[in-house]
């Protein structure tokens, strides 16, 4: 099977690179990706030697016209990835996450191949802090960020293609993500190579928010159950049930470097800040028979901090520019 990853040398996009090399040889891995700040051909060092790395933009219509014709699925990871980001300036994630889905989608439209869109729980806006409600695939579209409102357009390009011209395309919701690779702006790989360097935590306002975590690896298997089982059309939500506010994170982390749980900054809250996201993933477990590896999100967490203190090489060129743009808005 050829598969083209767009976005494969970003944080997920790289792990399921490196998963469906090892887990399945039969696969021939094409890699489409901009490498933008958010990109690290390093990230796919691992089997470099079975991964063709095509540097270039999804929304390069004649690029991805011939790398699309050569395969049998797209897997689409490529996006402008951070809320943050997008509230400073939201213009590449117009372009890569909106213009950049509907030239792909034309792409396996002219060749009839195989569409996986993979999206997040954002699209849906947030839950109140109170009560147990979760989101399912009929919840409203309800976008806060620039960053979720662009992917929320994606997304819904994705399923008018399906009933407008017969893609035969799948989408994933999925939550947040966490494990090794991902970049150091994000919240957990932020605070992990801030306590490596000595320097606390830092909490956007109350540390209240809460995040459905889930180990990137076990959003990779879900991506492929989708790919091999969901139906064509359906829209499949991956989450792992990892609920966790912020502040039990950063507890969380500073007891694994040792130190005193509440030794934290609050800084500047994130404007729009969504409150809380829950995943209902019973049509993912239900129909296709999925379930995570990763059930202790603290034992995934500590991985994971193992993980970054192995791997300076890998992040510390990233460190100072992500400090720099936090810098710029106090936070
Ligand atoms: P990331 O920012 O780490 O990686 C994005 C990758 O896309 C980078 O390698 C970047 O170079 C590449 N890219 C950006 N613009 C491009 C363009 N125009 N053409 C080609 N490549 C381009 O993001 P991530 O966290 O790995 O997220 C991957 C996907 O998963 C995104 O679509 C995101 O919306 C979705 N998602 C992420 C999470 C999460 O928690 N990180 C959760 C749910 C869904
Ligand atoms: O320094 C920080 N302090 C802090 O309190 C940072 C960087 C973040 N936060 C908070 C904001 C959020 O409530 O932590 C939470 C997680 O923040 P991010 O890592 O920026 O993730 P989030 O905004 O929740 O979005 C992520 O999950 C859904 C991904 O970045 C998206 O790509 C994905 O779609």
């Amino acid at each position: 099977m050829r598969v083209l990853v767009t976005g494969g040398a970003g944080f997920i996009g790289a792990n399921f690179v490196q998963q469906t090399v090892a887990e399945r040889p039969e696969a021939v891995v094409t890699v489409l990706d901009a490498l933008t700040y958010a990109g690290d051909r390093s990230s796919l060092a691992p089997v470099a030697d079975r991964v063709e790395l095509v540097h270039g933009s999804i929304a390069d219509a004649d690029l991805v016209d011939s790398l699309v014709a050569a395969a049998d699925v797209v897997v689409h990871f490529a996006a402008e990835s951070h809320n943050d980001n997008s509230l400073a300036d939201p213009s590449p994630f117009v372009q890569t996450n909106v213009v950049g889905t509907f030239t792909l989608l034309e792409a396996v439209r002219r060749h009839g191949v195989r569409f996986h869109h993979v999206s997040t729980d954002e699209v849906y806006g947030d839950l109140p802090l109170e009560g147990d409600e979760k989101f399912t695939p009929t919840t409203p579209y309800n976008p806060s960020s620039p960053y979720s409102a662009t992917k929320a357009g994606s997304d819904l390009l994705v399923r008018a293609w399906v009933r407008s011209f017969g893609v035969a395309a799948t989408i994933s919701n999925c939550s947040n993500n966490y494990g090794p690779y991902q970049h150091v702006e994000k919240f957990i790989p932020r605070q992990v190579t801030n306590l490596v360097d000595g320097v606390r935590p830092r909490l956007y306002g109350a540390g209240l928010n809460v995040r459905d975590w889930i180990h990137v690896a076990d959003h990779n298997t879900a991506v492929w159950a989708v790919i091999e089982g969901g139906r064509i059309g359906e829209t499949y939500l991956i989450g792992a049930d990892g609920e966790t506010s912020n502040l039990e994170v950063v507890r969380a982390l500073n007891e694994l470097f040792g130190r005193e749980a509440d030794d934290f900054d609050h800084v500047t809250d994130r404007p729009g800040h969504d409150l809380r996201y829950a995943i209902d993933a019973s049509k993912l477990r239900d129909e296709l028979g999925w379930t995570p590896r990763y059930t202790d999100f603290r034992t995934g967490l500590a991985a994971t901090v193992d993980w970054y203190r192995a791997n300076e090489d890998w992040w510390r060129p990233h460190k100072a520019a992500a400090e720099a743009r936090y810098a710029r808005s106090g936070q």
